[in-house]
């Protein structure tokens, strides 16, 4: 059996989760179109008769601004120790910065087999990919003290492009060994992780601007009655005024969020599923340990 951990890094926003989601073929891990998306290493699991592949999502490199904002980086940091492959994803769109260089450098000095991938082709024309091959283009070599990126790969989420070929790619990187997982798992978390993600995601696609980001979801209760999950939610914000805006004119944007959510965690559980959501304000939660270990950022078990 062929087996191994890879590593999939980059900048908020580039599309790590999605090209994830893609390599797996189900839905593991959430996205949506704001940046810092992600908060916790994720696993997507792929078995097939001779190999198993296990990818690791991440949240994107940023300056952290909170005791949240450094268990993040420090996720990704943990991410990268001791994996077969690393994949940094580039957003096409996007200026190529000189961190985005520097991270790419960083790692080929690791000694792990770097992949480049150019996400959302779909976006742009070959001109403005071009000059991002040619900046790279030194990285392709060795030079003696540090390794060279093994391939460069446009992708295409949305479109499917390139996906399998950087499936077989990676592929490639696993050694021979024991399945790390049971060849059913899709991932490593839990049904109760994967429910607050999903009303995470809605909540985070159904809001605007800064109250995302201070949002946490943790699960009070969580009984099963015959053919029905009763799920009792706490959504955490940091001010009573994102409560009310959470909440909504007569509680509409919780009711969108709900709904939104309790379609897709029936799926997740194939029962019905009756879920009520409770907004409740603890100020500062990003910087407490505390609630941060509750909500299940919780370094001793995930670092
Ligand atoms: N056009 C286009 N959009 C994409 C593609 N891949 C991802 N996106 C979009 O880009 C946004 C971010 O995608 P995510 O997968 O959440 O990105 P991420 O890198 O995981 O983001 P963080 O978790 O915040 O670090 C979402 O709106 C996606 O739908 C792609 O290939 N083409
Ligand atoms: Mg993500």
């Amino acid at each position: 059996m062929l087996s191994g951990f890879i590593a999939i890094l980059g900048k908020p926003n580039v599309g790590k989760s999605s090209l994830m989601n893609a390599l797996v073929g189900e839905k593991v891990s959430i996205v949506t179109p704001k940046a810092q998306t992600t908060r916790d290493k994720i696993l997507g699991i792929v078995t097939d008769e001779n190999s198993q592949m296990v990818f690791v999502d991440t949240p994107g490199v940023h300056k952290p601004q909170s005791k949240l904002g450094e268990y993040m980086n420090k996720c990704v940091s943990s991410a990268a120790d001791g994996v077969d492959a690393v994949v940094i994803v580039l957003d096409a769109s996007k200026k190529l910065t000189d961190s985005e260089i520097a991270f790419i450098e960083k790692h080929l000095h690791t000694g792990a087999s770097v992949y480049v991938v150019i996400n959302k082709t779909d976006l742009v024309s070959y001109e403005k990919i071009y000059p991002m091959l040619s900046r790279l283009a030194y990285l392709t070599r060795e030079d003696g003290k540090r390794g060279a990126i093994k391939e460069i790969i446009p992708t295409s989420c949305y479109k499917g492009d390139n996906i399998e070929l950087l499936r077989s790619y990676l592929k490639g990187e696993l050694v021979e060994g024991d399945c790390y997982f049971d060849p059913d798992d899709i991932t490593d978390k839990s049904e109760r992780y994967m429910i607050c993600e999903i009303i995470r995601e809605k909540a985070l696609l159904f809001l605007q601007d800064e109250i995302p980001h201070g949002i946490g979801v943790y699960i009070q209760t969580m009984v099963y009655d015959g053919g029905l999950a009763n799920i009792d939610v706490d959504i955490i914000c940091e001010k009573e005024s994102h409560k009310s805006i959470i909440i909504g004119e007569k509680g509409s944007k919780l009711k969108t969020i709900g709904e939104r959510a309790r379609a897709d965690i029936e799926k997740l559980l194939g029962t019905k599923v009756y879920l009520k959501l409770f907004v409740k304000v603890r100020e500062d939660w990003r910087n407490k340990h505390n609630v941060l270990r509750d909500i299940g950022y919780d370094k001793k078990k995930n670092l």
